[in-house]
């Protein structure tokens, strides 16, 4: 019970061309039914145009899984019975014979462990608005504390405190890369108001602080790829914070914590703003895994 790749996935590797990794809880939990295989099957597409090979992430009846084939992904975007998978879990779910999304944190280490070194996602997990009371950060930080890879996103999910975030990424020694910015972004909304000390403006800059890095050999962390939004694209920043006020009260009120908290928190953005936020994630996600496949393909072209 190891790791399988996909022949398709395992030839690139070999060969050395451009594979981008793609997490299946976004798929799984984060996007609502029946537009999210749809959505799943969008993004390895965008991969594909953009010159690589789409390695999307899961668990299927305990097997962990480099290239989910058609099946697989249907099984993981339709099932009831798929397990929010993060690193912890990975074990205790294959001996179980269970099926499971891989989260960031989870999507990374498979990711690294499989010699893949760019993984596309919408937003990073981070800590939550109430963690000096509850604790709740995501092991998406401290997974890539200790896993070199490079995460394209839109920044951490608004629904979460972007400033402690930013010091526990900084405190962990996680690089961030602004593109083409010098403004953190927020998920849904371009800019979180937070600056960057470092930006690029082209994947071969990315590629080139790979190589860096690399040949520095001082540490092992990941690099975020912070990547905003255009602004004529965010969700409007009014119906937002309105709409993120209102989640908060309703998780609050139902006694939503732990691992639930960030699935419940997209579901309500999408049915409050009426699909809005649905739309905006979709495009931070296509918009990501078309810089992350330039960026595999950058690094590709220098090794
Ligand atoms: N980005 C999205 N939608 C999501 C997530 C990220 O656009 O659903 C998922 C990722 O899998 C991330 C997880 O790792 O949310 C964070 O969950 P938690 O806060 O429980 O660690
Ligand atoms: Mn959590």
């Amino acid at each position: 019970m190891g790791i399988r790749l996909s022949e398709e996935v395992a030839e690139a590797l070999d060969a050395g061309r451009p594979v981008v990794a793609l997490e299946s809880t976004i798929i799984s939990h984060g996007l609502p039914r029946p537009d999210n295989l749809r959505i799943a099957r969008e993004i390895e597409a965008r991969v594909r145009a953009n010159g690589a090979t789409p390695a999307t992430i899961g668990m299927v009846g305990g097997e962990l899984l480099v290239g989910l084939d058609d099946s697989a992904l249907t099984r993981l975007a339709t099932s009831d019975n798929v397990l929010k998978l993060s690193v912890r879990d990975l074990a205790a779910a294959a001996a179980a014979g269970a099926d499971g999304a891989t989260t960031v944190a989870s999507t990374s280490a498979v990711a690294a462990a499989v010699g893949i070194g760019v993984f596309a996602t919408g937003g990073l997990g981070g800590v939550h608005r109430d963690a000096n009371q509850t604790f709740d950060e995501s092991a998406d930080l401290t997974t890539l504390a200790r896993t070199p890879i490079v995460v394209v996103c839109a920044g951490v999910k608004s629904i979460l405190d972007v400033g402690a975030t930013l010091e526990r990424l900084e405190t962990l020694g996680i690089g961030i890369l602004g593109y083409r910015t010098k403004r953190f972004p927020g998920f849904f909304i371009s800019d979180s108001g937070f600056d960057l000390d470092w930006s690029v403006q082209s994947p071969a800059e990315v590629a080139a602080v790979m190589r860096a890095q690399d040949g520095q050999g001082l540490h092992e962390a990941g690099i975020v790829v912070a990547n905003p939004l255009p602004a004529d694209e965010q969700l409007d920043p009014a119906l937002h914070d309105r709409v993120l006020t209102q989640g908060l009260a309703m998780l609050a009120r139902e006694g939503i914590t732990g691992k639930g908290v960030t699935p419940a928190l997209l579901a309500h953005f999408h049915s409050a703003t009426e699909g809005q936020s649905l739309a905006v994630n979709v495009r931070i996600i296509l918009h990501n895994a078309e810089l992350a496949a330039q960026i595999a393909a950058s690094a590709a072209a220098i090794e």
